[in-house]
């Protein structure tokens, strides 16, 4: 049966609420935050004369005003407000309440701050020269790689630039927070990590965590970049809440909220690979430098996940990965849809083409001899690659999309074309995304089950829903567990005061860590029901419960207790009891009652019909200090074929078919997992070819809407699109054999940029170099690639 997305009739109806959809107070105010126009500069002083003669202005508050300054995720190194020193264009300085939304921008010009200007760095180059890090290098190696260097047939070596890219989700940063009595605080925002706005907001306003509730009802998209990025918003409505007691709300627009707010990590990185005259790769030596921006934010467990994914799909038994965050004066980039795993995905795919062009062989020749296979099946941090599919996936594509002819067709095409015609690339690559965090103490979860009267059910748990459809699937699973419609099972909105020490809803584990956690407690009370329903079907009905009328004449049911659960696939035994399309029937004596009137037996019978489940990862063994150990629960895989179109006029790109196979185990919603794969596939496809963000010299982004930052819209999907999920019914570390989706399929675009190389490498100038163009592919990169005369008057890209 197809079940749509549970929200899928109000987004299409219009009545889905978000943040901003919230009935203002009536003595509400808005709030405006003045930023920094400077990268790296003292604040002299602030003048808000101007501003208080304005009939909307309330007041103003800075860091002055908050018990605690400091927050972040892995180090509190990040002022909420900006106090002596600002370290990016987009810093928030100063915050204004005002009475009236639609003053508020010109209220914000009303603030003189002068500035004395230090020295930014403004690029990695820079950053490395000025010994300007986030953390310390790491390191994670396997084998002897400066040893195998030295012994195998061919070296190649190179760098590659992959920039970042903006998160584009349609609601901006967005918080409403309510004052409550007794210095209570109610905040609502569109965070993917509820409970640390929670804790950020307890600690920025002097609070304990039981003053504070984190409400998110839903999130208009998010992808990593309302993980940590949400929480000072939030912060900020809590403080003029707090101190005004009066409702706050804080909405930024697109282009305040693209300035302000970080990005995907760009990378910087440097290789060297060895291998011998088969294409069999035995050395690799990775050097990873980020962009961390100003602040530390997320960028240490992004470089980690980075270096943990420089194999990708590939076995390469010398490996030396090094990876450091550089500080900059950007503003602070974070999670985005991969995590660092892209950046890295996108580097060891490029050294494949680049080894194929050097042995003028074809790269999925090269691709297919490295794959994780047979024995060569232990990743360089010392996971072995259990059930692997990546062969499987490789052959079946290779065939099904057709390959070998239509790199034929290509081949001719390319050499007979006309000057003008457009250059054709081809590429098949893959990708292997360890599922869980890296971080081991994130990977729990936790839910409340709470069966009423009636027989419908509301599930709460930490997940927060923007878009990816974890509702739905936590819903089908409890309903599913129950033998009920999932009409009649309902998520909540994410709420603090019932889910505590949540982790965010990220690493694509959403559905793993809450979905189990949600199966957790309903099996406890199913274990309860079924004993209710083997004593309801050995008693004469005229003596149940609810026909006694209250009367206190029958006997009750003792019911014990499941034991302690810790795996979501363990079956309970339900002693035969059958629950089922809405019924729960006896497999032997056939008798039957309805799932609702045995609810309703069982509430009378003082049962209880509510529940709470934990779940937490089993075996997960990674160590950070050695870079050694079990760093994922499992994999996801998938194959993708792409190719592509290159103008030699206008460098512009066109995908022209797209063929994805993956292996996402046993989907709960088929539906949405494939929404997750072309909507992941899609999305990456803009950041490796058209999403360009161009900062002026001052570290400002100038491309902050829309008009100037070029998303994909319907047009730049491919011509041809194929999606396929190879049958999977082998996972069975995961709850009911399904694995998560919402990352790994941004990682197969990166075919569409080695595609790109492609095309540009059949011109007779790249006939012995790999072209090494920046990610993403601009038209502007691939024309300057092309015609490089063109640009010999204009300038040095940016
Ligand atoms: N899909 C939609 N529609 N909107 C989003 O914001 N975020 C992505 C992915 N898919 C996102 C999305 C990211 S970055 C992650 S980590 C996962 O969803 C998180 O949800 P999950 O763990 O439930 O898959
Ligand atoms: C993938 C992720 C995250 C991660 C590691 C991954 C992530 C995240 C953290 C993290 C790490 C340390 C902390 C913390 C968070 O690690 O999203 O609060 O102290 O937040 O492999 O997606
Ligand atoms: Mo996703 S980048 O882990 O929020």
């Amino acid at each position: 049966m197809k079940i749509p997305h549970d929200s899928a009739h109000t987004h299409v109806s219009g009545t889905s609420e978000y943040i901003d959809d919230r009935a203002a107070h009536f003595d509400e105010v808005f709030i405006g935050v003045v930023f920094s126009t400077e990268p790296h500069a003292k604040i002299l002083s602030i003048d808000s004369s101007k501003l208080e003669k304005h009939p909307d202005f309330i007041t103003l508050f800075t860091y002055k005003d908050l018990s605690h300054n400091k927050w972040g995720s892995i180090f509190q190194d990040q002022p909420l407000i900006a106090e002596e020193i600002v370290q990016f264009v987009g810093e928030p300085v100063v915050l204004i309440a005002s009475r009236d939304r639609f003053s508020v921008e010109a209220l914000k010009k009303l603030v003189t701050i002068k500035y004395q200007p230090l020295k930014p760095i403004l690029s990695i180059d820079d950053a490395i020269k000025a010994n300007s890090y986030i953390g310390d290098e790491r390191t994670i190696q396997s084998g002897d790689c400066e040893a195998a260097l030295q012994k195998c047939d061919h070296l190649i070596s190179g760098s590659v630039v992959i920039r970042g890219a903006d998160h584009f989700y349609l609601e901006s940063q967005a918080a409403v927070a309510y004052p409550l009595e007794d210095n209570q605080i109610e905040i609502h925002s569109s965070s993917q990590h509820s409970v640390e706005v929670q804790h950020i907001v307890a600690h920025a306003l002097g609070l304990d965590s039981k003053d504070v509730v984190c409400i998110v009802k839903r999130i208009g998209g998010a992808f990593g970049g309302k993980e940590s990025q949400a929480a000072p918003f939030a912060a900020f409505a809590s403080l003029v809440a707090h101190k005004l007691k009066r409702p706050a709300r804080l909405i930024l627009t697109k282009d305040d909220d693209m300035i302000m707010t970080g990005k995907r990590n760009p990378f910087q990185n440097e290789y060297v690979a060895g291998f011998n005259r088969d294409g069999k790769i035995v050395a690799l030596k990775v050097k990873l430098r980020s962009d961390g921006g100003a602040y530390a934010d997320l960028s240490t467990a992004i470089m980690e996940r980075a270096m943990l994914h420089c194999d990708n799909a590939y076995f390469i038994p010398n490996m030396l990965i090094q990876g450091r965050v550089c500080k900059t004066h950007f503003h602070p980039h974070t999670a985005f849809r991969g995590f660092g795993g892209p950046q890295a995905v996108a580097t060891i795919e490029k050294i494949i083409e680049q080894i194929a062009k050097h042995l003028d062989k074809d790269p999925l020749e090269i691709r297919k001899t490295n794959v994780y296979q047979g024995n060569n099946n232990v990743t360089h941090y010392g996971q072995p690659v259990e059930n692997n599919v990546l062969p499987e996936l490789f052959d079946k594509l290779e065939t099904d999309s057709d390959y070998w002819n239509r790199r034929k067709i290509i081949k001719a095409h390319n050499s007979n074309r006309k000057w003008n015609e457009p250059l054709l690339g081809l590429s098949l690559t893959a990708v292997k995304f360890g599922i869980s965090f890296t971080t081991r103490f994130l990977n729990q979860g936790n839910a409340l089950v709470l069966i009423h009267r009636d027989g419908t059910v509301q599930v709460s748990t930490g997940a927060t829903e923007m878009g990816q459809g974890v509702n739905t699937r936590i819903a089908q699973l409890v309903s599913e567990a129950l033998g009920i419609s999932i009409l009649n099972t309902r998520v909540m909105p994410t709420r603090t005061d019932k889910n505590a020490n949540t982790s965010p809803t990220a690493a694509s584990a959403g559905t793993d860590l809450n979905g189990s956690a949600a199966v957790i407690a309903t099996n406890k009370i199913k274990f309860r029901l079924a004993q209710v329903a083997r004593n309801l079907f050995v008693t004469d009905p005229a003596l149940y419960a609810s026909k006694t009328g209250g009367l206190g004449t029958q006997a009750e049911v003792e019911v014990t207790e499941l034991p302690h659960q810790t795996n979501p696939n363990k079956e309970v035994d339900t002693f035969g009891i059958e629950f089922k399309n809405g019924k729960v029937t006896d497999s032997k004596t056939k008798k039957s009652i309805s799932f609702e009137s045995l609810i309703n037996e069982a509430y009378l019978n003082r049962v209880s019909l509510s529940d709470y489940g934990f779940y937490r990862v089993a075996d997960l063994g990674f160590n950070k200090l050695t870079g050694k150990g079990q760093a994922f629960l499992y994999f996801t895989n998938g194959t993708a074929v792409n190719e592509v179109s290159v103008s030699p006029i206008n460098g512009e790109v066109k995908i022209l078919r797209t063929d994805i196979l993956m292996d996402l185990g046993r989907p709960i919603n088929k539906g949405l997992d494939l929404g997750q794969v072309t909507g992941g596939f899609i999305q990456g496809a803009g950041w490796v070819t058209t999403e360009n963000l161009y900062y002026d010299s001052k570290g400002k982004l100038l491309s902050h809407s829309p008009s100037t930052y070029k998303i994909p819209n319907i047009q730049d999907t491919p011509r041809e699109f194929n999606v396929n999920l190879l049958e999977n019914l082998g996972n069975d570390k995961n709850v009911r054999g399904t694995k998560a989706v919402g990352e790994p399929p941004l990682l197969l675009s990166i075919g569409v940029w080695t595609a790109v190389n492609d095309a540009i490498s059949h011109l007779p100038e790249y006939e012995k170099k790999y072209p090494s163009i920046q990610l993403p592919a601009t038209a502007e990169v691939c024309l300057r690639a092309i015609q490089p005369d063109l640009f010999k008057t204009v300038g040095a890209n940016k």
